[in-house]
């Protein structure tokens, strides 16, 4: 019997079966609720905001946090599977689970008060409140250091001036985690929609994450509560500590990704008739096909490897950075590969390739740049920092 093309090694067999099962599970809402829309969606540049139930009622926002906060409490090899079967569909989707559960849901539970996670994590982990996650300005975002955006005391309140650039869910958002640099350093705030001085604008004519929402959030003296501030986050290692976080699910999402690329391009090729054989049947067809298995096979097993290193609570953010790197440089080359396989078909919306190659554009920018996180690795490697 042949092996399946997307898991050469059987690296099913080194999970769980409660990891199977969320595999199987996701696998499922991809194939039957994702792919029959996705293409029509990044088309028309929408978001579909109607998975959202579904999404939630599968457990999967927030989905390694606590059950005693409405969430399911799985392990991060789980959460590493979600994200791979929900990108296998759409980047875009795979974002917005990612922004919910690691950039919004996971500083609400690290740094924040237990009121604040009484408060907002069962009503995120329903999808009846979203988040964004704002660390981005418009001047520089490898350097978040050098932020501008700034919070002032005023009694017992903090005054929000600035700006953030590129905010996924900005526009979907009920709360925003907005950091902001302050007097006693950078800090984090809760920013609830409607707060006078707070708005978003979306980000249009984007060619990429196009089933994704993407905006600009401006703050205008908004005045946020003490309250409102997370009382456990104290300078730039918060918000990094996030991206850690959400880093992780990205180094398996875009696996998924090259997975449906991979499976697409082998259907197509050995339907597709060319000098009186299929192109499955030349040398060149199939050794790009075979380098393709292999490079997802090596993928798979760096993520696999990472999630089994969170799990046994040792894992790195230079673990991270390389598999982050690493994957998203695979899965984008793939998706290229699978593009020029598919011929002039490659070059729209019926076949998923594209979309994915463009969606990869961006997975392979955000959160740490390809060359940020080989700076990560060459400072770890060298001791000197060449940022
Ligand atoms: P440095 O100033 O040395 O460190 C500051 C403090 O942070 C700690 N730290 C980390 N902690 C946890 N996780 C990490 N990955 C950490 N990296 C650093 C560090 O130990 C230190 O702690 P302390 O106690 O000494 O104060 O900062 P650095 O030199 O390490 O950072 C430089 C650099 C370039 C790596 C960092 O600024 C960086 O990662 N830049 C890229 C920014 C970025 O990735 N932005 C992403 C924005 S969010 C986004 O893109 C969402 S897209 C989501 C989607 O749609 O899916
Ligand atoms: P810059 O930092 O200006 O980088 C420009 C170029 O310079 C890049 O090629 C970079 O690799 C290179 N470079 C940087 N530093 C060095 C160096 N030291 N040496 C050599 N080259 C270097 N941010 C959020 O906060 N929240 C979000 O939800 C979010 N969602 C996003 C969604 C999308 C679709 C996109 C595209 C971005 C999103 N981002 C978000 C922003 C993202 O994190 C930034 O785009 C990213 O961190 C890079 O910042 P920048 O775009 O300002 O590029």
């Amino acid at each position: 019997m042949a092996l399946p093309a997307h898991d050469l090694f059987d690296v099913r067999s080194l999970l769980s079966e409660e990891e199977r099962a969320v595999q199987e599970a996701v696998a499922r809402f991809t194939d039957e609720r994702v792919l029959p829309i996705i293409g029509d969606c990044f088309d028309q540049g929408r978001f579909p905001a109607e998975l959202v139930p579904e999404i939630a009622a599968l457990g999967l926002l927030g989905s390694s946090l606590p059950e005693e906060y409405g969430c399911a409490g799985l392990n991060a090899v789980s959460y590493g599977l979600i994200c791979q079967e929900l990108e296998r569909g759409d980047s875009g989707l795979r974002s917005f689970v990612s922004v919910q559960s690691s950039l919004c849901m996971y500083p609400i539970f690290a740094y924040g008060s237990q009121e604040q996670r009484r408060r907002w994590l069962p009503e995120m982990a329903a999808g009846r409140v979203i988040g964004c996650f704002g660390l981005t300005e418009p001047h520089g975002g490898s350097d978040p250091a050098n932020m501008k955006t700034h919070a002032r005391r005023d009694g017992g309140d903090w005054v929000i001036d600035g700006s953030k650039m590129w905010i996924t869910n900005g526009g979907l958002a009920d709360i925003a985690i907005v950091w902001a640099q302050t007097d006693e350093g950078i800090r984090g705030f809760v920013l609830e929609k409607g707060m006078p001085g707070f708005s978003a604008q979306e980000i249009k004519h984007k060619m990429s994450l196009r089933a994704s929402v993407t905006s600009a959030l401006f703050f205008d003296s908004v005045r946020v509560p003490e309250a409102n501030r997370l009382p456990d986050a104290h300078g730039l290692k918060g918000p990094l500590g996030c991206l850690t976080q959400a880093r992780y699910g990205i180094s398996w999402g875009p696996v998924g990704a090259a997975i449906a690329c991979l499976d697409e391009a082998l259907g197509y090729s050995k339907e597709r008739i060319l000098f009186g054989r299929p192109l499955a049947a030349t040398q060149s067809a199939q050794i790009k096909l075979a380098d393709m298995a292999r490079r997802i096979t090596l993928a798979q097993l760096l993520a696999l490897q990472l999630g089994r290193l969170k799990d046994a609570g040792s894992m790195r953010p230079q673990q991270v950075s390389l598999a982050k790197w690493n994957n998203c440089r695979m899965a984008i080359d793939i998706a290229r590969e699978c593009r020029d396989l598919l011929g002039g078909a490659g070059i729209t919306t019926e076949h998923g390739a594209i979309r994915h190659a463009l969606n990869l554009e961006s997975v392979i920018t955000y959160e740490g740049t390809e060359t940020v996180h080989q700076l990560v690795i060459g400072r770890e490697l060298t001791g000197i920092s060449a940022f």
